[in-house]
């Protein structure tokens, strides 16, 4: 399998150029050179790829889980067979390190189509019976044509995530990848051919967002809208489909905190947040990006996190040796820059970090490198504590008591992630209640069961991804009451 310069439309089981016949450039992160061209889709596009949706649905949708189910395995399996040429192609489309796109990126997109393959099979609904009178019974019934919107920090990952569920449960999908990283939806789309999945049941559409992903929200024949992305897009996107009625999932941003009190197991927890910090760039919506620590603890915490941010490497993706590759985009690396400027101008102090990478092999020069950056001594209430930065930053504070923790915790507009760390189990129970996220960690980060609810609240989403909740959100509940 390669990845092709010029990446095509996957619709109606055709890889197809746009209508327009308008391509965009791709960019290399760890080179800063265009590599590739995409296509610069339209709602023409959309609409190919919706009528496709809507002449495979009746035997999409009928065909029974089996049937589905064995499909989908397959696609896993190529997934699978293709994990290097999957893996590379993630690297130089987003940047990051190859050895974490073949350990995180991919198997996790080979494990989402097993996953929602199987549990397809196991789904059920319930009957609820009045005594001498009737019965009542759901049933769940797929949507119909659905849109998946997703970004680019985790790719083939987050795609795979949504697309898996809503085809599991008999809907026919229109997709779309982000601009900045489309190679592994297109790679996606071959695969998909060769497992013989039948045309029409998925179409991924390329192009940008206010265009592309503009016209699938629009369109009033797509019923449901699963996003992942920016707070501000899925603002958009919520008062586009809101007026129509759409059902719509949104996993949007974060600003997550990282609460450390003094008697948890002091490695582990360094190890882990140095994870949780600075994996895939920070560019994971789950990192933990407000670190408040116990004050006993404060300086020997400080101490090291500067000392291990500094040991990180930050350079070519394809080697072996680096820890952290390139962030996504020349226009992503000047936002988290003027951060890290906004971070001093509100009186913090930058421990370490936030410098260009000055790399020795001339082809990386022009790459998008940024040294990993600890930031001391800024209020809870300033914008760099506020906003999400999305990048390899970290803010860290100390703190003297369990409210006060709770308080900064749950001090901003955000409430995707927490992440906690005590041995007290009657305080992690206690805190963790009191959190205002969808997910708690404890002792752990990015520990993922894809059975459990996923997703925020306050500014951080709607609706929940992962098991039950996804096969029920790409669902339609109909009750049949039957008088006896
Ligand atoms: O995301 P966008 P951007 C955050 C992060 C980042 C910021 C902006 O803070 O710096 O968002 O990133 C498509 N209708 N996250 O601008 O634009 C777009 O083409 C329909 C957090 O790159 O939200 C892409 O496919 N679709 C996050 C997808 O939305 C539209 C992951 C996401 O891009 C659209 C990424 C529109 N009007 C960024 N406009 C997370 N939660 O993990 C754009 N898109």
């Amino acid at each position: 399998m390669t990845a092709d310069t010029t990446i095509l439309n996957y619709i109606n089981g055709n890889l197809q150029a746009p209508q327009s016949g308008r391509f965009l450039d791709n960019y290399d992160p760890s080179t800063g050179s265009i590599y590739s061209q995409i296509p610069d889709s339209d709602s023409q596009d959309v609409q190919l790829a919706v009528d496709a949706a809507r002449n495979a649905f009746p035997s999409w949708s009928s065909c029974g889980v089996q049937e589905r189910s064995r499909v989908m395995l397959r696609i896993a399996d190529l997934i699978s067979k293709n994990l290097d040429a999957l893996a590379k192609a993630e690297s130089q489309d987003n940047g990051k390190p190859m050895w974490l796109s073949s350990s995180v990126d991919i198997p996790r997109a080979e494990s989402n189509f097993r996953f929602f393959a199987t549990a397809i099979l196991h789904f059920s609904s319930e009957a609820h019976r009045m005594e001498q009178l009737a019965i009542n019974y759901t049933i769940r019934q797929p949507i119909g044509i659905v849109g998946c919107i997703s970004p680019w920090n985790l790719p083939l990952y987050l795609f795979t995530w949504k697309i898996a569920p809503a085809l599991a449960t008999g809907n026919c999908v229109v997709a779309k990848p982000s601009e900045l990283t489309p190679m592994t939806a297109y790679l996606l789309a071959k695969i998909c051919q060769e497992a013989g999945l039948p045309p029409g049941v998925l179409n991924i559409v390329h192009g940008l967002g206010g265009n592309t992903g503009q016209a699938i929200v629009d369109h009033p024949e797509i019923k449901a809208i699963s996003f992942t992305g920016g707070t501000q897009t899925g603002r958009t996107i919520a008062a586009t489909a809101a007026p129509m009625f759409k059902k719509l999932s949104l996993e949007l941003g974060g600003k997550n905190p990282n609460i450390i009190f003094a008697d948890c197991d002091f490695d582990e927890m360094m190890d882990t947040t140095m994870r949780s910090s600075f994996s895939n760039n920070g560019q994971i919506c789950l990192c933990g990006s407000r670190i408040y620590v116990e004050r006993p603890i404060y300086d020997r915490f400080r101490e090291e996190i500067v000392k291990r941010t500094r040991d990180l490497k930050v350079g070519n993706p394809l080697s072996e040796q680096v820890d952290l590759g390139a962030l996504v985009s020349k226009a992503h690396l000047e936002k988290i820059q003027s951060y890290l400027k906004l971070a001093q101008e509100e009186g913090g102090q930058i421990l370490c970090g936030g410098a260009i990478i000055d790399h020795k092999e001339a082809h990386l020069r022009n790459g998008y490198y940024l040294s990993p950056a600890v930031i001391e001594g800024l209020p809870i209430h300033c914008r760099t504590n506020q906003e999400e930065i999305f990048g390899p930053v970290v803010t860290i504070a100390p703190f003297d008591t369990e409210e006060e923790a709770i308080a900064l915790a749950n001090g901003t507009v955000y409430g995707l992630a927490s992440t906690l760390w005590t041995s007290n189990l009657q305080r992690a129970t206690r805190v963790a209640e009191q959190l205002q996220s969808g997910i708690v960690w404890v002792n752990c980060w990015m520990l993922r069961d894809l059975r459990t609810p996923f997703g925020g609240v306050k500014n951080s989403g709607v609706g929940r991804e992962g098991g039950l909740e996804a096969l029920r959100f790409f669902t339609e509940a109909k009750n049949v009451c039957l008088k006896y």
